[in-house]
């Protein structure tokens, strides 16, 4: 392929609407002119995977983006979020060249004294205070970048035994965590077959706007209809009645952070009444007596007033899922970034093993990949080491990132004072931003690998651009193995990178061919190892992984190559014991480390509600945007401002708010002023906000999210509130004090 600029000359428009159509929409057929050309890609934006037709002009500028009709998986569905891959592409303010920070701002350099520079500054940290002086922070959209996940242990092992930390601790590490100790692999983890399901249980998640995490499911509103159509039913469990609530049978408020009791108290009802259908401990379990007998003291009865749901509600939902034919139980974010997340995840999985449906068609299933993350990534490990302040857990050599500020501003002799990010924004994005904000404000050298001036990277010595998300080729080696179908497909680059660029995978390579130390033998072997790692690319990689992976008779890299659409494995299949990894080679049905966790929750039972005065804050998803990154393209900024406060109306009375008023919200970490919106679809006792907005900060390089900069609801989130066992951010549930934002007259002029 001819490498030619393209993202470059365009640089500067923001173009208005161009035709983008889900599939029962018609959209504007564009015109075919002289040197179109149509690229089918996959979007990279979120779990959804979802296949895209981009029709480029003779002129390199992107006519249209619209859903792939052709793709067997995604069936032509987009959301409005594709579409802006256009102007990610155009943005005038995505970094295309290395930036350093200077007295007057950044300047730009070129890529070799960057690297240089980069380099030189981590290694110096690294000589005075050895290699856990050096941290690095690794974002959301790593997950969505095959280079990034195919390339990141080369990296790793020239840094050395740094202190790690990711997004995955503000996100699902209470999955991981169960999936460890469960199935022997914190990459085994079970999937809702929704498109067979006759009961879908959802704690938590609202897919209908997030569309689907840890459930790769294109399109997931018409396999939500399906269920409903097909007679099975659909109940959400969440403080907010969601969108997701809105397509349900039935909707369940409940008080934030109190899933655990009622998980715990529908599996304690199943083995109580009898309904249980895993059958006697053998064969595939392990454990299933003591669970049962561990959770006997919850009973619906005992945390029904806890909880705020009836005790016979409990009952009832209990006695209906263990009777359904083909039922799952599903909880996401919003069980995962709480207190019990832990015992949250293992009581989903335990709900659905002890009525039978795990690994069971319409249950929860594990995809089987044409790339198994199983044979990538080791099992995992936990609590090897701790934090240094909290001594919050070690999980699979990372640190929980609500411990990463704490332990900067501690000092100590070991304490990071070097920090690399890639494709993150934690200061907008995990708890106690402001903390961290002063805690990388202090740091001695800072690198960061990033499309944009953030307000996380703006504190970075150095930024180095990757290329753009259409300018290298994809596969997703995550998300297939997330998918509730088995499905496979590769999309070459749409636009090749201009020539001096480089792709996540080659910043990370040039880096740890300058980071690397040690022994000769040993930098040797790294040497070794990337010089081959560069010759195959990811692409080579792929092959080779085809060539070996489960499906290394029947589907070629050669044949992927030319099924630009994708290709369709078929139904999710049973697969156990055959995949599990644990010692036993069976589900551990109550491991030890939940157990023990179980008194911590009992004494929730008893824990005093919140102060009378004290609301308690969760968070949203908005379709229009993508945790902190997306509000830079005017397509996606369209209409009144959405950073607002959802309150219930007695709430809003008892504090004289009206709608569209100012209110200060406080918490134990910051206080932030944002306009009310009353609404019912929240339950009273809980107020809302999105993530992901706070762009007001000064020097951040986002000209369009400047202009609906929003507060930060991480201001408002508390890094002491974690779950003790995986050490995951407690971000939901936050006690904060509501009250209306004095207007004070302008002050008077002074002569
Ligand atoms: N209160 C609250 N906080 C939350 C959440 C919540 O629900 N409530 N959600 C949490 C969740 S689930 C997540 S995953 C985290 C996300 O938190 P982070 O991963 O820390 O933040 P993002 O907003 O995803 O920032 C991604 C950054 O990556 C850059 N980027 C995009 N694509 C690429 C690429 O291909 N390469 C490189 N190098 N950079 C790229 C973008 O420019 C952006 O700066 O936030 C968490 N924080
Ligand atoms: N449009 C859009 N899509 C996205 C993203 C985005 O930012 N925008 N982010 C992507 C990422 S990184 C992720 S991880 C996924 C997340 O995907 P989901 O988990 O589906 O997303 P959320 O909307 O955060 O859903 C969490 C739900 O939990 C509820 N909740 C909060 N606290 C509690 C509680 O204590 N108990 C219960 N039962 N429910 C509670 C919230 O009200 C919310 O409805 O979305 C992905 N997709
Ligand atoms: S749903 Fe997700 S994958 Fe599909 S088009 Fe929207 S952002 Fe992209
Ligand atoms: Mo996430």
């Amino acid at each position: 392929m001819a490498e030619q600029e393209t993202g470059r000359r365009e640089a500067g428009s923001h173009g208005g609407g161009i035709p983008a159509a889900g599939p029962g929409e018609p959209g504007l057929k564009p015109m075919q002119d002289e040197g179109e050309t149509l690229h089918y890609r996959a979007c990279p934006l979120c779990e959804a995977i979802c296949g895209l037709e981009i029709r480029v002009a003779g002129d390199g500028r992107i006519r249209s983006i619209r859903g792939d009709r052709n793709d067997p998986f995604s069936r032509g569905h987009v959301c409005p979020k594709a579409v802006a891959l256009k102007d990610i592409h155009e943005d005038p303010d995505r970094l295309r060249q290395p930036v350093r920070r200077t007295n007057k701002g950044f300047e730009p350099v070129s890529w070799d004294l960057a690297l240089r520079e980069a380099a030189a500054g981590l290694r110096a940290v690294r000589d005075r205070h050895g290699p856990r002086g050096l941290a690095v922070y690794a974002g959301n959209p790593n997950a969505h970048n095959w280079g990034s996940v195919l390339y990141s242990r080369p990296f790793y092992r020239a840094l050395g035994p740094v202190r790690r930390y990711s997004a995955t601790s503000v996100d699902q590490l209470p999955h991981h965590l169960a999936a460890y100790a469960m199935f022997g692999h914190q990459m085994l983890l079970p999937v809702p077959d929704i498109d067979r399901t006759s009961f879908f249980l959802v704690f938590g998640a609202n897919p209908v706007v997030s569309n689907g995490s840890l459930m790769t499911a294109p399109d997931v509103k018409k396999r939500l209809k399906a269920i409903r159509a097909r007679g099975g039913r659909i109940v959400v469990v969440d403080p907010r009645r969601t969108e997701t609530a809105g397509m349900a049978d039935e909707h369940i408020f409940i008080r934030p952070g109190t899933d655990g009791l009622l998980l715990a108290a529908l599996v304690s009802t199943v083995f109580e009444e009898g309904l249980d259908r895993s059958g006697p401990d053998a064969g595939l379990t392990h454990g299933l007596a003591e669970a049962r007998e561990a959770l006997a003291v919850f009973s619906a009865e005992q945390v029904a007033p806890a909880i705020g749901i009836e005790a016979r509600a409990i009952r009832s939902l209990a006695r209906s899922f263990a009777a359904a034919d083909g039922a799952v139980a599903y909880g996401r974010m919003g069980v995962s970034v709480q207190a019990f997340g832990g015992l949250c995840q293992w009581l989903v999985n335990l709900l659905n093993l002890v009525t039978g449906n795990l690994d069971r068609p319409g249950g929860a299933m594990f995809p089987n990949p044409a790339v198994d993350m199983l044979q990538l990534m080791g099992p995992g490990s936990h609590g090897r080491y701790g934090s240094d302040v909290r001594n919050l857990p070690e999980f699979s050599g990372e640190l929980p990132v609500s411990s990463m500020a704490e332990d900067m501003l501690a000092g100590g002799d070991s304490a990071a004072r070097g920090l690399v990010t890639i494709a993150g924004n934690p200061v907008l994005s995990t708890p106690n931003g402001r903390q961290l904000d002063k805690a990388l404000a202090g740091l001695e050298f800072m690198v960061s690998v990033d499309l944009y001036i953030n307000e996380t990277t703006r504190h970075a010595d150095l930024i180095l651009p990757p290329s753009g998300p259409l300018e290298h080729d994809h596969y997703d080696v995550i998300f297939h193995q997330l998918a509730i179908r088995n499905t496979a497909r590769y999309s070459p680059a749409v636009f090749p990178k201009s020539a001096e660029a480089l792709h996540d995978w080659e910043i990370l390579l040039e880096l740890a061919a300058r980071l690397d130390s040690g022994p000769w033998l040993e930098r040797m072997k790294g040497r070794f190892m990337r010089g081959f790692l560069r010759r195959q690319g990811p692409t080579g990689l792929l092959e080779r992984l085809l060539r070996n992976g489960p499906y290394a008779h029947t589907l070629s890299f050669r044949q992927l190559a030319s099924a630009p659409h994708g290709i369709d494995l078929g139904d999710l299949e049973p697969v156990l014991p055959q995949r599990l990894r644990t010692s036993t080679g069976r589900v551990h049905a109550a491991p030890d480390l939940f157990l023990d966790d179980l008194s911590r929750l009992a004494e929730s039972v008893d824990a005093p509600p919140a102060r009378p005065d004290e609301l308690l804050l969760i968070s949203r998803r908005q379709p229009r945007s993508n945790n902190s990154w997306m509000h830079n393209y005017p397509r996606l900024m369209k209409g009144p401002d959405r950073c607002t406060l959802l309150m219930h109306p007695e709430d809003a009375g008892r504090r004289v708010l009206l709608n569209g008023a100012l209110a200060r919200v406080r918490s134990r970490t910051g206080e932030i002023v944002v306009p009310v919106e009353i609404s019912d679809e929240i339950m009273p006792g809980v107020v809302c906000l999105p993530h992901g907005f706070g762009h007001g900060r000064d020097g951040v390089g986002l000209s369009v999210a400047a202009r609906h900069p929003g507060e930060s609801v991480n201001d408002l989130t508390d890094e002491q509130r974690v779950d003790p066992l995986s050490g995951n951010a407690a971000l939901s549930g936050v006690p904060v004090t509501v009250v209306a934002e004095e207007i004070r007259p302008a002050a008077a002029p002074t002569a």
